[in-house]
């Protein structure tokens, strides 16, 4: 471990937001910086995880009941309550679930006080099952407004399509399915953060990345056998994730992190990063980081793609110094072609290269340990 402390911190806000914490917490090991608040004391636990209770004066660790309201008063009283939690952090990623009061109501507070403090934010959040009824859903609509002011970006998850293909009719079930989703797609991107790879994206990237996005869109996928790397890109070209507002003229940077073992080959990197640019992000950026984890994705491929969308304030600028081109190779477009998103477009030639290959690939450099 470091020995500085990280400056990424996870934040889960809310009952739901603190058990995607802990599963975040379970399922990568040591090593992340993370802490929960919640309105309800029984959230905490038994201790094995850093819990803040909000309102204590006010709600005395009984939650608020679905009120959003109330857990915007209770930041409002002690808007200080995080502030120990946060030396040396720069960057706060929140998980939450709307629906309730806590999560709706606290996360927006929170968001607008860590702006002032110059942290920037990347907030996840679930929209409530259809299930769980229309009052539910009202609450959890009303709360988007005030997340997306205060948030750099933000991604909204319904819960519906989180698990889509799960097949579960047991209620209980699917609400801990929907968590346990959530908690895994975010540790893939801890690790993508956090652990070595061949081509490195580290924390700082990402908070450069955050500054003029607005929404957000997330998803993953993980394949097996001789076909991975277009088994990957059919299954996120098909993700209902993927599909709400995709609109690629809008979308700014492309984050895609690939977590393999020992057994990645360059064209399968390849294949993955200009298939993904050609389907979701003609003329984004593209940010490519890569996860070497021989104990934990033997033989698996897994992919997480982050699809950040222009701000809806920012004017659009182009970057100097950056090809905004759709990169592709032929392996990208064969595995495309097998979808309705993928469209072809003129390559981008210059002194004979085709400036849509990755340069990596273009020039056959071989990517270091
Ligand atoms: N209660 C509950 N909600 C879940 C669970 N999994 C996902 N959720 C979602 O989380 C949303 C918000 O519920 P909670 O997290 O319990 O609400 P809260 O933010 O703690 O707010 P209050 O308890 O009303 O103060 C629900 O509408 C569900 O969509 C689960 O296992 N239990
Ligand atoms: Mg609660």
């Amino acid at each position: 471990m470091n020995s500085q402390p990280s400056p990424i911190l996870l934040l889960g806000v809310g009952g739901a937001g603190t058990a995607m914490v802990r599963g975040i917490l379970r399922s990568y090991g040591p090593g992340i910086r993370a802490l929960a608040i919640d309105t309800d004391a029984q959230s905490g636990g038994t201790g094995d995880m850093l819990f803040l209770l909000l309102g204590g004066n006010r709600l005395a660790g009984r939650g608020t009941g679905g009120q959003p309201a109330s857990a915007r008063a209770a930041f409002q009283d002690t808007p200080s309550v995080l502030d120990s939690a946060l030396e040396g952090v720069r960057t706060v990623v929140i998980v939450t679930a709307l629906g309730g009061g806590t999560g709706g109501g606290a996360t927006g507070e929170i968001l607008k006080h860590l702006h002032t403090l110059g942290i920037a934010t990347l907030v996840f959040a679930t929209m409530p099952f259809s299930f769980e009824g229309a009052e539910r859903s009202r609450t959890a609509r009303a709360s988007i407004g005030s997340i997306e002011q205060h948030a750099d970006v933000s991604v909204f998850l319904p819960l519906d399509e989180l698990v889509a293909g799960a097949n579960t009719d047991n209620m209980r079930d699917a609400l801990a399915r929907g968590i346990d989703t959530m908690s895994l797609g975010v540790t893939l991107l801890w690790r993508v953060l956090e652990k070595p790879g061949y081509i490195r994206f580290d924390p700082e990237r990402l908070r450069t990345i955050l500054s003029g996005c607005g929404r957000a869109q997330f998803a993953t996928a993980t394949a097996m056998g001789p076909n991975r790397a277009e088994d990957i890109l059919a299954s996120l070209s098909e993700s209902p994730l993927l599909k709400q507002d995709a609109n690629s003229a809008h979308v700014r940077t492309l984050l895609v992190g690939v977590l393999a073992g020992d057994d990645l080959l360059l064209s399968e990197v390849g294949t993955v990063a200009s298939g993904l640019s050609a389907a979701f992000g003609l003329g984004a950026t593209l940010e490519l980081g890569t996860v070497n984890d021989e104990a934990t994705f033997s033989g698996r491929l897994t992919v997480v793609v982050l699809i950040f969308n222009e701000s809806a304030t920012a004017t659009k600028k182009t970057m100097p110094g950056t090809v905004r081109h759709v990169a592709r190779d032929r392996a990208g477009e064969r595995a495309l072609a097998r979808t309705d998103r993928f469209r072809h477009s003129d390559a981008t030639m210059w002194n004979d290269e085709d400036l849509d290959i990755p340069t990596f690939i273009r020039r056959q450099l071989t990517l270091d340990r």
